[in-house]
């Protein structure tokens, strides 16, 4: 145990991250989680000397893989010891070398072996209509591989709002009776919404997992309560200027400029749950209001329907 911990910060300190550095980050991720700091320890040793790593197999549907771009900027851990050494990813088209005939069969494979016992993570919504003629992979429709894949996993978590509620692909008028995955195969799955969403939020899902043996609470909607338990007006920066009833009526003002409430430009915090608030994107630099853009929703169901048209007042 403690060779392979001294050897996971060998590699930190070579990728120009100190031990103080990824302490703070583990406290940071316990605290998103709702843990209490007795657990910072246990957390770290998560990644520092993982016990298990479970296989995980991460499908890609109806999308634009922003979701996967997100998880693989996520800070520490590093994607590589994230994918290879906290879990292990059997299956993952965008970043695994094999290609056609050889990746088929890889899935395949994988998913007889671990039958029952890996995560399968999904990444995009899946089509209903016409049989689910509007996607395919392989030759298989996403619905014929959900069912497939899915129904064989241990846990199912649905990355992002497309396989979460369908996202852009549901938008109306949908020809491709898009829907979420939960929703397309009739099972439970856990929802890290957004679009995309926050790779801290998946990270504390599966360190989760990995640590107490089980999924965290959830919310109505199959988001965990951790990350979507309160609303980004909630915990806005600018909701002093709410109060005091300044906004920003126009980008590039001075209005804008000194940091004032977003609502009038169509900001839709109040409706939407989400901790871009604290979390924030690319290792903490910001998030969309951060830098002067309003909230549009993206991680509530159907928003690019009900919370659109966007910059417009409510
Ligand atoms: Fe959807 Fe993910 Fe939005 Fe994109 O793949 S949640 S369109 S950011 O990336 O599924
Ligand atoms: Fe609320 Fe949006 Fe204003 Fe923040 S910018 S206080 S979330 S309305
Ligand atoms: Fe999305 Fe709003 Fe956060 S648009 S990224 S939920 S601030």
């Amino acid at each position: 145990m403690e060779k392979e911990q001294k050897q996971f910060f060998e590699r930190l300190e070579e990728k120009g991250v100190s031990r103080r550095d990824f302490m703070k980050y583990c406290t940071f991720l316990t605290a998103t989680m709702g843990l209490s700091s007795a657990y910072v320890t246990r957390v770290a040793d998560v990644f520092a000397a993982p016990k298990q790593r479970p296989p995980v197999v991460w499908l890609h549907f109806g999308e634009c893989t922003g979701c996967t771009e997100s998880v693989l900027r996520t800070q520490y851990p590093h994607i590589d010891d994230l994918l290879l050494e906290v879990l292990s990813m059997e299956y993952h088209e965008t970043i695994m070398a094999a290609a056609g005939q050889q990746a088929e069969d890889q899935l395949r494979t994988t998913v007889k072996k671990y039958n029952g016992k890996f995560i399968c993570v999904v990444e995009g919504a899946i089509a209903t209509k016409y049989d689910g003629g509007y996607g395919k992979v392989g030759g298989r429709t996403f619905l014929e591989i959900g069912k497939d894949v899915c129904n064989k996993a241990a846990a199912v978590i649905s990355i992002g709002t497309c396989a979460s509620f369908g996202g852009i692909q549901a938008a109306k008028p949908n020809p491709g009776g898009y829907v979420g995955v939960g929703k397309a195969l009739g099972i439970k799955t856990v929802n890290i919404s957004g679009c995309p969403p926050n790779p801290v939020n998946f990270v504390g899902t599966v360190v989760n997992f990995l640590l107490l043996g089980k999924l965290p609470s959830l919310d109505d909607l199959g988001r965990p309560l951790f990350a979507y338990g309160a609303t980004i007006h909630d915990k806005c920066p600018r909701r002093s200027h709410f109060e005091n009833d300044e906004f920003v009526t126009e980008f590039g003002s001075k209005e804008a400029a000194m940091g004032f409430c977003l609502y009038s430009m169509g900001c839709r915090g109040s409706e939407t749950f989400n901790n871009c608030t604290i979390a924030k994107f690319n290792a903490g630099t910001s998030f969309p209001i951060e830098a002067g853009h309003p909230c549009i929703g993206c991680s509530e169901p159907d928003f690019w329907d009900t919370m659109t048209p966007f910059y417009e007042e409510m």
